[in-house]
């Protein structure tokens, strides 16, 4: 273990037994999901330094960042504007929240029926093992579903930096009033921290970075139209996550340099698995780092996913920001019409949300649709029932799936998955005979 790490973490008053255990977990986790994927693209490679270094390297460069002054911005979720904390000389850092930590203690906070995300929050801060969190001068929560919501009041009094962004539940004129109100607050809240005042120049320096991050995965998620499929669901769904704390530029590069790659591999139909292999879309919760159990399984089970309908994800990056503003107020604007499109399920009613996966699941020629619902998150399980409804009508195979983050459940899991791929090649071969 690199001593300068070690002395880090301890500065930011990590646990260093409980951090070591994780990483290691982590480490092992990921030699097996990842490094055991056959004809990976090589720009992968990137990727998966970024991972080792997860704790490493990135939060070195965050400590250094913040020893020259830059602020960071903790969040826990894709309404939370990048762009303003950018344009204030922040930077934005996603709390990943993907994985079950210190249960116990986290039960005295929460009821144990709480979903594992907002568990898994609890649990890096009360274990002592996110050095993203522990670095963050702010900690952004948001009230969306009823869970979060009350969960923060309950993070307060761990978090002394918690700020709470308040958010619509109507997509209705009072609420994208309710939002532009909300991202004022937050920007005045940011300026407050950083002492930097945003103007109309750097707003729409920071707009324009954020939207090439998000361009250069619209640019991965059209390749994955292919067939054969050049990467992998499991690859695909690391440059998401790996979005959330990446340097953006340095990001987008990688991205982009991925999709070189992969267009030559169209161009030579090369794929990470034989043409017309079950292609599916998962649809659902986000998927935090490092949340790979269900396309793990998916993968392993004999088929690709072509695309991912979740913050973690196209509904996390679906829409570019307009840039044409000239002032604050007009770049304001923008950021929120871009952000109110969000089709979160904690909105109701939600129609947007049916349609962007039928449309999604047209556009990948996905062959069935594997909804995913965290146990106990009412918004998503609720919404999933409509969502396959939806599909149905469509003529399209879905599947609900409900886990946690816990691997008692992968077995029955995978006889589901397994059962449901079955059901799909039994289609296709109809379609081909
Ligand atoms: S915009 S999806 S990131 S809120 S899984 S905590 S909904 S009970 S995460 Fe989300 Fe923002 Fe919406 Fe996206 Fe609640 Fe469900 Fe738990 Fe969830």
């Amino acid at each position: 273990m690199n001593n300068e790490y070690v002395t880090m973490w301890k500065e930011l008053g990590l646990n260093l037994e409980a951090h070591d255990a994780l990483l290691s977990v982590l480490g092992n986790a990921y030699k097996d999901i990842f490094l055991t994927q056959k004809d990976r693209p090589e720009g992968m490679g990137y990727f998966d330094f970024v991972m080792s270094e997860v704790h490493g390297l990135r939060i070195k460069e965050l400590l250094d960042e913040k020893a020259q002054g830059r602020k960071i911005i903790g969040s826990y979720c894709v309404f939370v504007p990048e762009e303003i904390a950018l344009a204030a000389n922040a930077t934005l850092v996603g709390l990943c929240s993907g994985a079950d930590f210190v249960i116990e203690e986290v039960e005295r906070y929460l009821p144990r029926n709480t979903c594992s995300l907002i568990k898994s929050a609890f649990g890096f801060k009360l274990g002592k093992v996110c050095p993203y969190l522990e670095s963050a001068d702010m900690v952004v929560g948001e009230n969306t579903c009823d869970g979060k919501k009350k969960a923060y009041e309950s993070l307060g009094s761990l978090v002394d930096n918690l700020y709470v962004m308040d958010l619509p539940q109507m997509k209705s004129g009072q609420g994208r009033d309710l939002l532009r109100n909300e991202y004022d607050r937050f920007k005045t809240a940011v300026e407050v921290l950083t002492d930097v005042a945003i103007t109309p120049k750097s707003l729409k320096n920071a707009i324009k970075t954020v939207n090439a991050k998000r361009s250069a995965l619209h640019r991965l998620s059209i390749l994955r139209k292919a067939d054969p499929v050049p990467i992998s669901g499991l690859d695909a769904l690391l440059a998401n996550q790996v979005f959330f704390y990446d340097n953006p530029a340095r990001f987008t590069e990688s991205v982009n340099k991925i999709c070189d790659e992969l267009e030559k591999r169209i161009r030579e139909k090369q794929g990470i698995a034989p043409e017309r292999t079950p292609r599916i879309l998962l649809s659902g919760c986000p998927m935090a780092v490092p949340n790979w159990k269900l396309p793990w399984i998916v993968e392993t089970s004999g088929a690709v996913i072509v695309g991912e309908e979740s913050c973690v994800g196209e509904r996390g990056v679906r829409n570019l920001t307009r840039d044409s503003g000239t002032t604050v107020d007009e770049l304001m604007d923008a950021i929120t019409d871009r952000y109110f499109k969000v089709d979160c399920a904690i909105f109701t009613p939600n129609e947007d949300r049916l349609e962007h996966i039928v449309d999604m699941a047209k556009t990948y020629k996905a062959d069935g649709v594997i909804h995913y619902g965290l146990q106990f998150c009412q918004p998503y399980i609720m919404e999933s029932i409509p969502v396959e409804k939806a599909l149905e009508d469509k003529g399209i195979l879905c599947l609900r799936i409900e886990t946690d983050y816990g691997m008692e459940d992968a077995g029955q899991v995978k006889t589901r998955v397994e059962a449901f791929i079955e059901q799909i090649k039994d289609g296709l071969r109809q379609n081909y005979c």
